[in-house]
């Protein structure tokens, strides 16, 4: 708010629900620019709402599948996101999953809550090793590189698929191998999620994906709900298919499938993958700067280019 009381006047609009389209375009008539969550749709009909000198739409994310870029950048409006600020956080959030899911934490964590009565035996509550095992990552961008160096110091191989190769250094510092997806999906031990939400990437993981991978296999997604068929995911665990989900983000957030809410090797969070006072504020900051150098004429940080 600092940042950007310095170039104008600020609308805040309430932070403890989403808006809905009415509101957003209310709220945003007569701006020069947005400061957008990842729950505000951001189309060519918000950019008409908002009138000819919106010049700015900054959202407080990474991902911006929220925005229609083309639509909005033909319009002339800047888009710009936040990357890099927010890749420890995330990693660091999916490798926690990954610990509850294989080492059951949370079912460990619930039967105590319960009151249960328990007695440690060797075969009590075991979950699963990391050691040795072959984490598969999906999009090996900023986050998923940071969560194969997390998990190479787990003792864990790391193969990878995506849109493209990564550079060879990149390769060569993580031991990461390249895989098509089927070959990932048949060979890795855990799948771990950290590509954009695209039309290419929609339910990329659904029945015939789930049914490809290991019966023992676990599936982290801190990246967008819908690249994943929540349905289909349900289907899958109920019928023992895969070992494990441990899921942070939801296909319609903030609505969870209600089937994967039974199942004890199903860890679910509620999108908290950058939700760290340090990372937040790194966020909204730069978002803020994002808007400060367009309306002050100046090249933004973070911009996305169509
Ligand atoms: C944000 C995220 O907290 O950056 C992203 O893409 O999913 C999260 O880090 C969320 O999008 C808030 O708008």
């Amino acid at each position: 708010l600092e940042v950007l009381r310095q170039v104008g006047d600020v609308h805040v609009c309430p932070q403890d629900r989403p808006l809905t389209a009415p509101e957003l375009r209310e709220a945003v008539r007569g701006a020069h620019a947005i400061v957008a969550m990842l729950h505000d749709r951001i189309d060519a009909d918000l950019v008409a709402a908002a009138g000819p000198q919106l010049q700015v739409v900054a959202n407080v994310a990474v991902g911006y599948d929220n925005i229609d870029v083309p639509a909005v950048t033909g319009r002339g409006v800047i888009v710009a996101n936040t990357p890099g600020v927010l890749v420890d956080a995330t990693a660091d959030l999916a490798i926690g999953l990954l610990l509850m899911v294989t080492r059951r934490l949370g079912e460990g964590e619930r039967l105590l809550r319960a009151r249960q009565p328990w007695t440690f035996h060797l075969g009590f509550m075991v979950g699963t090793g990391l050691q040795g095992k072959t984490l598969g990552i999906v999009g090996l961008g900023d986050i998923g590189q940071a969560v194969a160096r997390r998990a190479r110091a787990f003792g864990m191989s790391v193969a990878y698929t995506g849109r493209r190769r990564a550079a060879a250094e990149v390769e060569a510092e993580l031991d990461a191998r390249f895989l098509p997806q089927d070959e990932l999906l048949r060979t890795a031990d855990v799948v771990s999620l950290h590509c954009p939400l695209t039309e290419q990437t929609r339910h990329l993981i659904d029945e015939a994906a789930l049914a490809a991978m290991k019966p023992t296999a676990f599936l982290i997604n801190t990246s967008r709900g819908p690249v994943v068929d929540e349905r289909a995911l349900a289907k899958a665990l109920q019928e023992g298919q895969i070992g494990g989900a441990a899921l942070d983000v939801f296909e319609r957030e903030p609505e969870v499938e209600p089937a994967l809410l039974d199942l004890d090797n199903v860890v679910v969070v509620p999108h908290l993958g950058s939700a760290t006072t340090e990372t937040r504020t790194a966020m909204a900051e730069l978002a803020a700067r994002n808007v400060a150098a367009v309306l002050t004429g100046a090249e933004p940080p973070t911009q996305v280019r169509p």
